[in-house]
């Protein structure tokens, strides 16, 4: 046992005692939220040991450090996880057992950390453990939002959106550290100022400013003693700090910045590849930017005279467009405050910042009106006018008289500031989350970038963590993993999967195989049971699409689907059927009604199919409410079939698809994103892939799309199923209802092309695939051995490894090892 504190004895008694300082109260009595926070104090105990001792070797060994920027870390839920990485997670349990108390339910009192939306937000999470685990020195760097991602709740049917008030009861892990605080300024104006020798200074007036108070979170790596710090900032108001200025009369002044600080970090912006252009996303930017850059510095001064020596020590790793106002803010300090000169300045600004890119999405490229811009951040914005100019003027000398490059690559440009373009332009590294997005990336897209600086591209694919989505999610399949592999080598090397491939043809193992499986559909059912009141059968195939509603991932091909095979039960009731469960999950925008309806469309469709004896249960449609990290990890683990079937070109990696594939479940999707790898390392018979390539897709798209009628005048099928949108079928007879569905089908609507997302044009080729696995799966042996095999190959998709690759090829961190006798 690797932790001391975890001597079961001392463990209890400390649990006993928190019970008592916390709540006066004894163990027998507590509610088990209280009982939460009494077990977790005891488990930060533990922790904070290791933490001092990882700063301290950090402090001794001074090594390289990523600070990993990001508006959103999607953590999920904390306490089970740090068991797990203090390899303690049994230890606990069974002392807990011990005092009458179960673990899963005192872990299900914990309130999801949502502070971010989706797919970007859970990479930076699974970075963080991966780098914590590989002993790499790191800081996440991002919001403290009051209110994570919304709570969804379904009402008759519709998405409705409740505030998430995470810290209400408080949170045991997280330490407020006011002695860090940095001050951040927005608005006024900037005067210049010429002192005795002649040199500018550019001073900021009539500005107003918030205090940024940084929380430290915890990062546990696995096994190794080491804990890292997620540093997330809350505001306060100035005048928190200078008590007397409502004393001086400044009573509205004070108003102002309370308002101010409370606005910044209200909420988390609930859009997923989609740009809210608004003021208040911008001064959350800045605010945590600015605020992280600071503390960088000011720890990196502490140790080291020389500021030149910056990109030695410290790198910068932006997560999407999203916090590169650092480039900007990072010239400011080295020009204003530290008074160096253009040319060095940005020589260091360009060695410590790298981008990444996580979409290609028209909608989801973040450009701020310049008005805006420069109101809000008027130094910040004369620094980027600056970065264009000597950008410009470096293209237009590359390229002598083609205005055409200069109009595609400036940063300023159409009254824009093009926050992609000063993300290449001032990061050393600029990379893509898997192979087919950077080449998209590389040829499409940033086309006129890569062949400027090519040496800057690279692709690095996405990655998730083991230690949440395998052992803690399918503890059952964790353990027979190990068991098979006769090691536990693959919670710090999944490489060491690829050994289970020796078990693929032994019944008995795959027999035990498929039995962990049915009992975590067994555990999803209850859940569902529980939280849908639908009964659904453990024994039918689960086919599974969870990720956030947004067209482009196409939850209403599936749910057009659905309506076809209802279709086709009803009309030939004989016909040979494996039994079905469609389960969804997904959050939609709060103002984006498309998604919306289709919410609403699957939940009708599930209702009228539901509620259909005449079907014999045949088939079901589950709607999951409230899909999060925690309920992620029950259903990954029960999951047959995981729907990946976003249109090809549009999904950059996608991460999902890697833990379904973790815990056993063939890919049913197109040649889209990590999909891609997905099928070159399983082998494509052993996923179902359907549908139009990359390349058909953007094909099509440069030629104006193609004519959805040519296919809804042709396939009575597909015709009945677009048309059921409109005659009252799942609507109780209003027509109207899904109108708007049916026209973004069939018709072009304004600027946006009939069928943008080509779901009619790939029906019957997915169709046939969802077809193919019915028959798969209905040879049991065979299927058992697509699952495994699955597992098997899933080495490649851990974050480690990605980690590990960003080290070797961008960061050159330095590696940390803590000595356990110290
Ligand atoms: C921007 C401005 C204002 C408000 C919101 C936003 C915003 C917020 C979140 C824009 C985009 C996002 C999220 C994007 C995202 O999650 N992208 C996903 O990133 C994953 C990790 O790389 C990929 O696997 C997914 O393919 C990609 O869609």
């Amino acid at each position: 046992m690797y932790n001391p504190r975890f001597e079961k004895d001392v463990f209890k008694r400390d649990v006993r005692n928190n019970v008592k300082t916390l709540f006066r109260k004894e163990v027998e009595e507590a509610t088990p939220q209280q009982l939460f926070q009494a077990v977790s104090y005891a488990v930060k105990e533990a922790i904070i040991d290791d933490w001092l001792a990882t700063q301290k070797q950090y402090e001794k060994d001074d090594p390289k450090t990523v600070y990993y920027m990001s508006m959103e870390f999607l953590l999920g839920r904390a306490l089970g996880n740090n068991l797990i990485n203090m390899t303690a997670y049994k230890e606990v349990k069974e002392a807990l057992e011990e005092m009458g108390i179960d673990l899963n339910v005192i872990e299900d009192q914990e309130p999801d950390p949502a502070l971010g939306n989706g797919g970007l937000g859970r990479l930076a999470a699974c970075f963080l453990d991966s780098l914590a685990t590989l002993g790499y020195a790191s800081y996440g760097c991002g919001i403290r939002y009051r209110y994570g991602m919304f709570k969804q709740k379904i009402r008759d049917g519709y998405q409705v959106e409740a505030p998430d008030n995470w810290l209400k009861d408080g949170n045991p892990f997280e330490l407020r550290r006011p002695e860090y605080a940095k001050e951040v300024r927005f608005g006024g104006n900037i005067r210049v100022e010429y002192d005795e020798t002649g040199k500018t200074h550019f001073v900021q007036e009539n500005y107003e400013s918030v205090m940024a108070i940084p929380y430290d979170y915890p990062i546990v790596g696995y096994g190794n003693h080491i804990v890292n710090t997620l540093r997330i900032w809350d505001a306060e108001a100035i005048v928190d700090f200078q008590l007397d200025s409502f004393d001086r009369g400044d009573y509205h002044k004070a108003v102002e910045q309370e308002n101010l600080a409370k606005n910044i970090v209200e909420v988390l912006y609930p859009n997923d590849n989609h740009i809210a252009g608004k003021e208040l996303r911008l001064k959350q930017q800045y605010f945590f930017v600015s605020a992280s850059i600071q503390a960088a510095i000011t720890k990196f001064k502490k140790k080291h005279g020389d500021i030149s020596k910056l990109p030695e020590k410290v790198t910068f790793q932006m997560n999407d467009t999203h916090p590169t106002v650092a480039v900007a803010e990072l010239m400011r300090i080295l020009l204003d405050e530290e008074n160096l000169g253009w040319n060095e300045a940005w020589d260091i600004t360009t060695k410590c910042c790298a981008y990444t890119n996580h979409t290609i999405m028209a909608e989801a490229l973040e450009k701020w009106p310049i008005d805006l811009f420069s109101r809000l951040l008027p130094r910040i914005y004369q620094i980027i006018q600056e970065i264009d100019r000597r950008f410009v003027e470096q293209v237009r000398a590359q390229y002598p008289g083609n205005e055409e490059k200069v109009k595609k690559m400036a940063i300023l440009m159409d009254g824009q500031v093009k926050m992609a373009h000063l993300a290449i332009v001032a990061g050393y590294s600029v990379n893509g989350v898997a192979k087919l997005h950077t080449e998209i990336l590389k040829n499409q897209e940033l086309k006129d970038f890569y062949q400027m600086m090519p040496e800057k591209f690279n692709n690095k694919t996405n990655g998730i963590t083991q230690r949440r989505f395998l052992m803690h999610a399918n503890p059952l399949l964790a353990d027979w993993v190990t068991e098979k592999l006769g090691t536990k080598e693959w919670i710090t090397d999944l490489s060491k999967m690829s050994g289970l491939k020796e078990w693929l043809d032994d019944e008995e193992a795959l027999k035990e195989f498929m039995t962990i499986k049915f009992k975590n559909k067994e555990r999803l059912a209850a859940y569902i049971k529980e939280h849908n009141g639908v009964e659904v059968d453990p024994r039918s195939i689960f086919d599974v699409q969870v990720k956030r509603l947004h067209e482009y991932k196409r939850q209403l091909l599936n749910i057009l689907h659905v309506m076809y095979l209802y279709n086709q039960i009803k009309d030939h009731p004989e016909m040979s059927f494996y039994p079905k469960t469609y389960v969804f999950g997904a959050k939609a925008s709060a103002g984006y009604i498309r998604a919306k309806e289709i919410i609403k469309l699957i939940n009708s469709v599930a209702d009228v199919i539901n509620n259909d004896r005449s079907i014999n249960g045949k088939l079901k449609v589950v709607f999951i409410e409230d899909y999060r990290v925690s309920n992620a990890e029950l259903i990954f683990a029960a999951a047959d079939i995981s729907e990946q079937i976003s249109t090809a070109s549009k999904e950059a990696s996608g991460t999902g698809n890697m833990k379904f594939m973790m815990n056993g479940a063939p890919t049913l999707g197109t040649m889209d994103g990590a999909n891609v790898e997905i099928v070159d390392e399983v082998g494509i018979d052993n996923a179902f892939i359907f549908g139009l390539s990359a390349d058909e897709v953007i094909n099509y798209e440069q030629n104006g799309g193609y004519n959805p009628y040519d296919i809804y005048n042709n396939d009575p099928d597909i015709r009945r199923v677009v048309d059921q949108l409109v005659d009252g079928t799942y609507a109780n007879g209003d027509k109207e209802m899904y109108r708007d569905l049916y026209n973004s089908l069939l018709n072009n609507q304004g600027g946006a092309r009939a069928d943008m997302y080509f779901i009619l044009k790939d029906f019957r080729s997915y169709a046939d695939a969802q077809a193919r696995a019915m028959e798969a799966y209905k040879d049991t042996d065979k299927w058992a051995k697509m699952a495994l095999k699955n597992t098997a190959c899933c080495g490649k998709f851990s974050a480690d490894r990605t980690i590990q690759e960003y080290v070797d090829d961008i960061w050159h961190l330095d590696h940390v090892v803590i000595n356990e006798d110290e």
